[in-house]
């Protein structure tokens, strides 16, 4: 995938205090520092040179911010998702309108489950996690979204996407949390490891030669600016306290 030069955003609803988390013992969701944060991604997109779209936050959707979840876009297509969790699918609506001037919309048909945090393009590859929120249905959609891609069906077990382990850096390669999917579910490509304690931080947003990678993260950081790339941090606690991390908050063409 060349440089994207649109990102498709949407802002954070006060109702943030009541999105989905997996942790056993949640802490407590802050809409107003999750909204900060969020404030500050969309000027890093900017300053990185993307025309960035943000749609206005509905208090309906805890999880709103999170569009990565509700649209995979690859070859001009957005297929619009059906979401694995019952309280997101409404969300795909206000995503479905603000796509429908720039792609050929695909809709999945009843049954299937697909979350876009799931699905990791590398080159002519999708790689797609088999998760709690996307089943082989929702891969299988997918395949004939996207006829001339080789879709790569991913078990994730620990996760709550494969995209919270695993992220492309550049077209061809893969950063991956340490002891997470075997690298070898990867063949073909470049895998780059960062430690298991610095799991969260594998899912780092790439454009061009920049890298935003959550702020708190030395190893990671470090091991990306040793490649060359110039590393941008951005503070995302409140975020993750929600289970969300760089890439679920946008969508990139
Ligand atoms: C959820 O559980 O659906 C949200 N709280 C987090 C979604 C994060 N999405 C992503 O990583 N693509």
């Amino acid at each position: 995938m060349s440089r994207p030069r649109h990102a498709l955003v949407r802002g954070v609803p006060l109702s943030f205090g009541g999105a989905l988390t997996m942790a056993a013992k949640p802490q407590p969701l802050d809409p107003l520092r999750a909204a900060a944060q969020h404030a500050a991604y969309v000027l890093a997109l900017r300053w990185l040179g993307l025309d960035v779209t943000v749609l206005p936050a509905d208090e309906a959707f805890p999880d709103g911010c999170f569009v990565e979840d509700t649209a995979v876009l690859a070859e001009g297509v957005a297929l619009i998702t059906r979401p694995g969790a019952p309280s997101r699918r409404g969300e795909v609506a206000a995503v479905r309108e603000a796509l429908a001037a720039s792609h050929r919309l695909v809709e999945m048909t009843e049954g299937g489950l697909l979350d876009g945090g799931d699905v990791l393009r590398a080159y002519d590859t999708l790689f797609i996690g088999r998760s709690s929120r996307t089943d082989d249905a929702g891969i299988a959609a997918a395949r004939a979204a996207f006829p001339t891609l080789t879709v790569v069906p991913v078990d994730v077990a620990d996760a709550l996407h494969l995209k919270c382990i695993a992220t492309p850096l550049g077209t061809d390669t893969i950063l991956l949390a340490d002891e997470t999917v075997d690298p070898r579910a990867f063949a073909g490509h470049e895998v780059v490891l960062i430690p298991h304690d610095e799991a969260y931080a594998a899912n780092v947003l790439a454009v061009g030669h920049t890298v935003l990678v959550a702020a708190g993260f030395p190893a990671t950081a470090e091991a990306l600016a040793a490649r060359g790339y110039d590393v941008m941090t951005l503070e995302l606690d409140a975020i993750q306290a929600a289970d969300g991390s760089l890439t679920c908050l946008s969508l990139l063409w």
